[in-house]
């Protein structure tokens, strides 16, 4: 008798993976495979393409090392039919195979497909929960239930209390949920940031390299020092550099940028987090561990376990509560196409400039940039969400749907009408020159509000504010700002319109 045929997928590289729990060594195969549909279905960049079948590649040779019988079908195999589908039937010809194990994908698309397999297989098909995540969506599902709208706040004491984590009893310690009134410092250009943990390329690595270099030659992206961990014990080793080297002042800096910084004392543990390397949980206690000793700060450790215990599997319970309808939503009405700089970087607004060159070169980028530059300038120029979508899927090596679609639509583009954040992160060039030194070096004058020196954050924003009141004039959070709006003379304000409108025209 045949025995049972587990996929998995290439976010999905954890031993513990559901999946693989009960596996029969004798008798199971796993699958893995690469496919050109997954490759091509937004056109990702090459440095995640390589990263990830490095992974897949390096994973499949562990599992071999361990007696584990492992079916691996590469991108340039012969008779690859590049899809899952396609390669799901010709393996359960290949082995006979009577029982398909799957766990569940972190994609709508992806379970939509895979529940389709059992008719269209005519075998048994079981998909699984995955286990790997703090919050799983049934419990989110419930606490979400009722509420007009979700606040990460009050979910995120919820995780604190449920996992014990950074508890005194039934309080947090210190006494305080959220630390931030100590962190968010401007950039300090003295600093010595520590250099990122890299690893040079092994045979496995540099045979993926060339092969997406050839494949994805009109990819985005570039292949150049790559450098990322492609196996657990690299990515352990990452997060173990994190901890002890830059965890003390990841709060105080969390969101400062510097020119040509790229990595700041953030963690970089997104890329493995997200294909399976690392689970949040190690990560979260790694951090807690690191305030008991009084190697790093209260206001460090705690900012840094909001962001994995809080955000991230907040997004994740939105994503599966609002899926499908979530990744149409355009609250706003944002109708503009992306502006080509988003995949040249050529712009003179130096803060997209570095921004966006930096992800090129390194499919990474951080939070501030992420939210305060790009997702700033896109909610600000009223781009349209299918397309803001698809270039962040595209550029990081930690976007998949589940965590990408929520920060874009829900944070950045406040595109669900107010689900996700309480008011738009809208900002003029005022905040980017506090948090970062990119103003220094720009065409534009970030202290100018109007003319074609003006930086043009700054009467985008005002512009933004005009065009959308309807929308959001009645959010409390604005009231303020709406209110300032209403002074300004009628010169102004068509000065700020004629402004945007110029510079607007100009991105075609
Ligand atoms: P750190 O700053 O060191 O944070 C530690 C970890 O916390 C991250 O690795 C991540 O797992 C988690 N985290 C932090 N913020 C968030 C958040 N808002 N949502 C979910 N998890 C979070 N994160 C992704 O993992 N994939 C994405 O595709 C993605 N797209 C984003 C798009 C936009 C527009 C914005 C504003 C944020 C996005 N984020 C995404 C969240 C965040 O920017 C990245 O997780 C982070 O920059 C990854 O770098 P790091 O590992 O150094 O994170
Ligand atoms: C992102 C990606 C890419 C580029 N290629 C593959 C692949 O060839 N094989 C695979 O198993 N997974 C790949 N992935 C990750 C999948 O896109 C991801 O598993 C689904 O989107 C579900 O989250
Ligand atoms: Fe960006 Fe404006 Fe500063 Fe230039 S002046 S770097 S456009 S915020």
């Amino acid at each position: 008798m045949s025995g049972t045929l587990r996929l998995i997928l290439g976010d999905q590289l954890s031993r513990s993976l559901a999946s693989l729990t009960d596996i029969n060594k004798a008798v199971d195969t796993v699958l893995m495979v690469e496919v050109m549909e997954e490759v091509t279905y937004v056109r990702h960049h090459k440095r995640k393409i390589a990263f990830l079948f490095s992974a897949m590649r390096h994973f499949a040779e562990e599992l071999r090392a361990e007696g584990i019988t492992v079916d691996y079908v590469h991108l340039d195999d012969a008779d690859n039919r590049g899809s899952f589908a396609g390669e799901v039937v010709r393996a359960v010809a290949r082995h006979g195979s009577q029982r398909l194990v799957l766990t569940e994908p972190g994609e709508h698309r992806v379970l939509q497909a895979m529940r389709d397999w059992q008719d269209e297989l005519g075998i048994d098909v079981e998909i699984r929960t995955d286990t790997r995540f703090m919050c799983p969506p049934e419990m989110f599902a419930d606490w979400a239930d009722g509420r007009k709208q979700l606040r990460m706040d009050f979910f995120y004491r919820e995780m604190r209390r449920k996992y014990n984590i950074l508890m005194e009893g039934k309080e947090p310690v210190g006494g305080k949920w959220n630390y931030d009134a100590e962190n968010r410092e401007s950039p300090d250009l003295s600093l010595q940031v520590p250099a990122p943990t890299s690893f040079a390329p092994d045979t496995i690595t540099t045979e993926v390299l060339t092969l997406v270099e050839d494949r994805c030659a009109n990819h985005f992206g570039d292949l150049a020092d790559f450098g990322f961990a492609v196996t657990r014990d690299q990515a352990l080793a990452v997060l173990d550099h994190f901890i002890a080297e830059r965890l003390p002042l990841f709060g105080t800096y969390q969101d400062a940028m510097i020119a040509d910084e790229p990595w700041m004392y953030h963690s970089h543990i997104g890329f493995y987090l997200n294909c399976g390397l690392l689970l949040p949980a190690e990560a979260v206690q790694a951090a807690e561990a690191a305030w008991v000793t009084g190697h790093a700060p209260l206001n460090a450790v705690e900012g840094f376990i909001r962001q994995i215990l809080g955000w991230r599997e907040f997004v994740r319970g939105i994503y599966w509560l609002k899926m499908p309808s979530y990744a149409d939503r355009n609250f706003l009405g944002a109708e503009r196409g992306l502006p080509e700089f988003y995949w040249t970087g050529e712009t003179a607004m130096n803060c997209m400039k570095q921004s966006i060159d930096q992800t090129r070169r390194y499919a990474y980028a951080h939070h501030i940039q992420r939210l305060m530059v790009l997702g700033n300038f896109a909610l600000l120029a009223g781009i349209d969400p299918r397309y803001v979508n698809e270039w962040y899927l595209v550029v990081y090596a930690d976007a998949y749907e589940w965590v990408e679609l929520p920060n874009v639509s829900g944070m950045v583009l406040f595109a669900d009408g107010g689900y996700l954040a309480s008011k738009p992160y809208a900002a003029g060039g005022a905040y980017i020159n506090r948090m970062s030194n990119y103003c220094s070096n720009c065409r534009y004058k970030v202290a100018k509000k109007a003319g074609d020196e003006a930086c043009p954050f700054n009467y985008l924003y005002w512009d933004f504010l005009i065009r959308n009141r309807d929308k959001l004039g009645n959010n409390a959070r604005l009231g303020m700002i709406y209110r300032s709006l209403d002074k300004m003379s009628d010169d102004r304000v068509a000065e700020i319109q004629a402004d945007s409108s110029r510079f607007l025209a100009t991105l075609g």
